[in-house]
């Protein structure tokens, strides 16, 4: 349960890569760059010395939107749920779609592990931080759900969902409680001219896996309603080629990585 060290300058540093080297390309808008000082100071005095379970989810109201306002994802923001990996794998770091993982407020944080503490000299614990406040739920979602829901709010036009038509245990695509359902689908702006238009859905079926459910089956049937009763279109595709590929570079043995290996052969 280590915190980490170093939190400053890691944040500053990813910031200044963020902006001036690693999205220069094709994420900066040139007369929006952000000042990463300022940047950090707005994270910093909204967590330090405030005790862990005491946060919500306005905590860091301000700090996303220092980091994000200006910003719209338009046609290339993708969502996910059950997929990191390859959804990582396929947005590229940017280049072909856009994560939340990929806009600089959620970079800056990414894999860090902090929290504040009322009684510690300079207002961090450096030493253990709770994760799991029995009485408020929301402080664990302080961060992340705020993220979640700012991303949803600056997602444009067309979006993409790459989802899991093959857990096991019953673990439907689409569930209750996850950041999806609860943060990101109720915060797609329907009106406007940055509103989301349409919802494209890309169930994914690991390779040498059972497939649990396809488009138009169970759980895809409850999330296109609740999407068509928003006003976006829908669209659901059952393994995507790209994605495939993608999965069989993992896993090239697999039966279904058999059929792939042929279809590039003759190419
Ligand atoms: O609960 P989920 O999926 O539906 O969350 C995924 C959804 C994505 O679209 C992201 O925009 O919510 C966002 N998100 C993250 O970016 C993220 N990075 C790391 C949500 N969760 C994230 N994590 C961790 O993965 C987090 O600790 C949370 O508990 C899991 C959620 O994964 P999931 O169930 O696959």
């Amino acid at each position: 349960n280590g915190t980490t060290c170093g939190l400053k300058e890691i944040m500053i540093g990813r910031c200044y890569e963020y902006q001036y080297m690693k999205y220069q390309l094709f994420l900066t808008n040139q007369s929006n760059v952000k000042n990463c000082t300022q940047l950090y100071q707005a994270f910093e005095s909204a967590v330090r010395y405030k005790p862990y379970c005491n946060m919500n989810m306005s905590t860091y109201e301000k700090y996303f939107q220092l980091a994000l306002s200006g910003v719209h994802v338009i046609n290339r923001a993708m969502f996910w749920s059950g997929t990191y990996g390859v959804t990582h794998a396929y947005s590229a770091d940017g280049a072909n779609y856009i994560t939340l993982e990929d806009t600089l407020a959620a970079a800056m944080a990414n894999g860090l592990v902090w929290c504040g503490n009322e009684n510690h000299t300079d207002g961090f614990d450096f030493f253990s931080c709770p994760n799991n406040c029995k009485d408020n739920r929301w402080a664990d979602l302080a961060f992340w759900g705020l993220a979640s829901k700012t991303f949803a709010q600056l997602a444009a036009g067309e979006i993409y969902v790459v989802l899991n038509g093959s857990h096991a245990n019953d673990r439907p695509a689409f569930r209750n409680n996850s950041y999806f359902s609860d943060f990101e689908l109720p915060n797609f702006r329907r009106t406007g001219e940055y509103r989301v238009t349409k919802i494209n859905i890309l169930l994914l079926h690991s390779p040498d896996k059972n497939v649990t459910e396809k488009c138009g089956e169970k759980s895809l049937v409850q999330l296109e309603n609740l999407i068509l009763a928003q006003g976006f279109q829908y669209a659901c595709k059952d393994d995507p080629e790209e994605l495939i590929l993608i999965m069989c570079g993992n896993q090239w043995k697999a039966r279904e990585c058999q059929i792939a290996r042929h279809v590039l052969r003759q190419a």
